[in-house]
């Protein structure tokens, strides 16, 4: 599927709108991906196991922070973040999540908010994937309304002390460093918590039904003491965390449908092959109408991502449109990954095959970064001018 002349799924041409870049970029890791992660992915989620070693890989592929410009970081556009998001998601959800944690989260609040002391420090270690960070603002009860928070940062003479809980933290039992989320005297801040401090403890959240070769974890900070130069200085309040999740957003709008792509192509090839009453399914009317509503909306969604991306490169991109991109997207790509195991039948349910597994791992997808009501709630204050979120 790497030209739009020979790919008759690409019925759009939308490869025609990529630059020479832009394709070589999506090339190199797809190419990637078919080498160290297809072969492996249904071993890792079967085992529940984040291969933490792919790390220096993807560093070294050039996606870690890849937007972000300067401390060793790519420096790459938009459009070019988001086709990487999308390769690396076609072949699982949790490596592009792990992506999407290190570069979209924590590289992000870092180099958006921190010092320059703190940039020069982390940032050129995570952009090589020899360090791992993770966002921590998530809690056990703070989930959609972050301003609920109830993790504490106690100001000292000598520096913080922090207290709390959080859940759902991707990578945080192998994070080198936290980028902590916490109420003060002042307001919401950001702090950067090294792995080892005392007083941190981070427990996998397991057993888990989705985003099985990743992990996620419960965090508690009980008295950690933190120096003067933890805290993230230039974020204060939610825009600080908000701003960082823009990011991650985006880029599950361009994942989504990679997942909803390799769930397609994965049923295009066995309705292909598998005869049923002497000939192929693919020649059954039933399954062709399947196939095309699937095609149609990947065709649309990933015309939005695009639409989304060249916004963003051009400096417009607003978060409503964000949240327009990710809800559609990543309800559609759930939608497809159930329809192609449709066709898949009952070898749809084994990890021989990939559509149960993405459909799986949207569930986590849909509800992180802000669930569909979330975004829908996003969306109807900005046509309304209402917002509906509290009682
Ligand atoms: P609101 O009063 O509207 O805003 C508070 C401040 O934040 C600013 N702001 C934004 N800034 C940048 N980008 C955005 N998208 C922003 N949205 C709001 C806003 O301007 C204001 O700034 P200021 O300076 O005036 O104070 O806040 P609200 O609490 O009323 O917002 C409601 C709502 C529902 C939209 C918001 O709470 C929300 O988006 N909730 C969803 C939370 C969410 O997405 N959580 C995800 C957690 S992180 C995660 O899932 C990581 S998973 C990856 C992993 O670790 O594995």
């Amino acid at each position: 599927m790497s030209d739009s002349t020979t790919n008759t799924s690409d019925v759009l041409a939308l490869d025609s709108l990529l630059t020479a870049d832009e394709l070589a970029l999506r090339e190199r890791v797809r190419d990637f991906t078919a080498q160290r992660i297809r072969p492996n992915i249904a071993r890792w989620y079967e085992d529940a196991h984040f291969p933490r070693a792919i790390a220096p890989e993807l560093g070294e592929l050039g996606v870690l922070g890849m937007h972000l410009e300067g401390y060793g970081c790519p420096g790459r556009t938009a459009v070019e973040y988001g086709l990487a998001a999308m390769e690396l998601e076609a072949s699982d959800s949790g490596i592009r999540t792990f992506v999407s944690v290190q570069g979209s989260l924590a590289m992000t609040a870092i180099h958006k908010w921190g010092s320059e002391a703190q940039k020069e420090q982390w940032l050129p270690r995570m952009a090589a994937g020899e360090l791992i960070g993770c966002f921590a603002l998530t809690e056990p009860t703070a989930g959609s309304d972050p301003s609920s928070m109830t993790t504490f940062a106690r100001q000292t003479t000598d520096g913080w002390v922090l207290d709390g809980a959080k859940r759902w933290i991707g990578l945080a039992s192998i994070a080198d460093v936290m980028v902590v989320w916490a109420n003060t005297e002042d307001g919401i801040r950001g702090f950067l918590v090294p792995a080892g401090t005392s007083g941190v403890t981070a427990t996998p959240i397991e057993p888990k039904l989705s985003m099985r070769a990743s992990i996620q974890c419960d965090v508690t900070f009980d008295g950690v003491r933190l120096g003067t130069d933890a805290i993230l200085p230039g974020a204060s309040g939610l825009r600080g965390p908000f701003s960082c999740l823009n990011e991650a957003r985006y880029g599950i709008a361009w994942g989504a449908m990679g997942a909803a792509r390799d769930s397609y192509e994965a049923a295009l090839e066995y309705a292909g092959n598998r005869l049923q009453f002497g000939r192929p399914l693919a020649g059954y009317q039933l399954t062709q109408e399947k196939l095309v509503n699937m095609l149609v909306e990947i065709q649309k969604g990933t015309m939005l991502a695009l639409h989304l991306g060249r916004l963003k490169d051009a400096g417009h991109l607003e978060p409503q449109q964000i949240s327009l991109g990710k809800l559609n997207n990543v309800r559609e790509a759930i939608k497809i990954a159930r329809e192609a195991r449709t066709i898949l039948g009952g070898n749809g349910v084994t990890l021989d095959y990939s559509p149960l597994r993405h459909a799986n791992n949207l569930e986590s997808v849909r509800t992180y970064e802000g669930t569909d009501e979330v975004h829908t709630l996003i969306l109807g204050q900005h046509i309304t001018g209402i917002g509906a979120f509290r009682g």
